[in-house]
């Protein structure tokens, strides 16, 4: 086994005191609540949304109002949780909640003007796990140990001592799946996988669920798909994975401008790449740039800063006024500068064992 393959951290976590106390000022102050808003960051995720309707499961079950709030309209692939349906997008001034539970949100500024004011929130819980975030509300219980927001549900749960139904339990699982990605991402830990487990003893089926989840692509993003594959070129040696997209292939396929949405991440995936890059011709003229990195070495953010875009050291973007073709040129020219910027060229792509 190598190195990498071997735990370097706890198998449990332990849970800071801070954290603990918070999440039992939360319990007291939901127990004792009649009315709860439930509300999470702008276009909710997976995580924000199976939380927030999980939650609310658990507290209709204890005869008490809970309602779900989201300005920005649930995903189309989580409507089907239950309790969504109920979902609310505006909430009026007159209405008056004992308490409000944010969840899945490091930041007050994410919440934009969504959030009702003080007196129409009542008391502000938020459940949040975002290491670096500024926590807030009047308990803020932040837990970066939690793989999910949904694991501080089910820490609720045991500690109030409530039954989860397959109602609650669904959802939540799926606030599990979400952020783990399925338990492979880095966060996946003992609690993580000990609260599947707990959620599967209360009715979830994981392949269901899973079935639920899949992209389930049409027939045009299909077709599309294959024909930007088909333009595959590897460039600075095998390093950089470049696919293009024309509006002529979009038309081709009968597929929508918005199929494009990822693909760039099937030229990053490529063998050995450590770059993939996405060309598209723009509507108005000129090329659209989208770059992916998969590794620490080089930072597209500033790589797309230097042909006028910018971004993050993993994602970057720019807009550039020539054809396909110069472009693609001026791309890989800038990418080839930030390879060799490197102190040596990476031959062997596997993380190194020290680290
Ligand atoms: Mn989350």
């Amino acid at each position: 086994m190598s190195d990498e393959h071997r735990r370097t951290t706890e198998p449990v976590p332990t849970i800071p005191v801070q954290v603990d106390l918070a999440l039992a000022r939360a319990c007291e102050v939901l127990r004792k609540a009649e009315r709860i808003l439930l509300t999470s960051h702008r276009r909710p995720d997976g995580d924000g949304t199976g939380s927030m309707a999980g939650l609310a499961s658990l507290l209709r079950a204890r005869g008490k109002t809970a309602v779900i709030y989201s300005v920005d309209p649930i995903a189309r692939r989580y409507k089907w949780l239950p309790l969504v349906h109920t979902t609310v997008n505006t909430i009026s001034f007159d209405e008056r909640f004992d308490c409000t539970v944010v969840v899945d949100c490091a930041d007050i500024a994410l919440l934009g003007d969504t959030l009702p004011p003080p007196e129409v929130c009542g008391t502000l819980i938020t459940l949040d796990h975002h290491a670096s975030g500024h926590p807030f509300g009047d308990i803020a219980v932040s837990d970066p140990t939690a793989a999910a927001v949904g694991v501080l549900v089910v820490r609720i749960a045991e500690r109030e001592g409530w039954t989860l139904t397959p109602e609650a339990a669904v959802p939540l699982y799926v606030s599990l799946i979400s952020d783990t990605g399925g338990f492979r991402h880095a966060n996946t830990n003992a609690e993580a996988l000990r609260c599947g487990s707990v959620l599967i003893q209360h009715g979830v089926v994981p392949s269901t669920i899973a079935a639920s989840l899949e992209e389930r692509p049409s027939p045009g993003k299909l077709r599309l798909l294959g024909a930007v594959l088909s333009t595959l070129e590897l460039h600075c040696a095998g390093r950089a994975g470049v696919l293009s997209v024309t509006t002529d292939m979009v038309e081709g396929a009968r597929a929508s401008w918005e199929d494009i949405e990822g693909m760039v991440n099937w030229g990053r995936n490529v063998e050995g790449v450590q770059v993939g890059v996405l060309l598209t011709t723009a509507k108005g003229g000129g090329v659209r740039v989208s770059m992916r990195s998969r590794s620490d070495k080089v930072d597209v953010g500033k790589v797309c800063m230097t042909l006028g875009g910018g971004g993050h050291p993993g994602a970057g973007g720019c807009h550039m006024t020539d054809s396909l073709a110069a472009t693609k040129d001026k791309v890989v020219k800038a990418l080839e500068a930030a390879f060799n910027r490197q102190s040596r060229p990476v031959i062997d792509p596997t993380p190194s064992s020290s680290g």
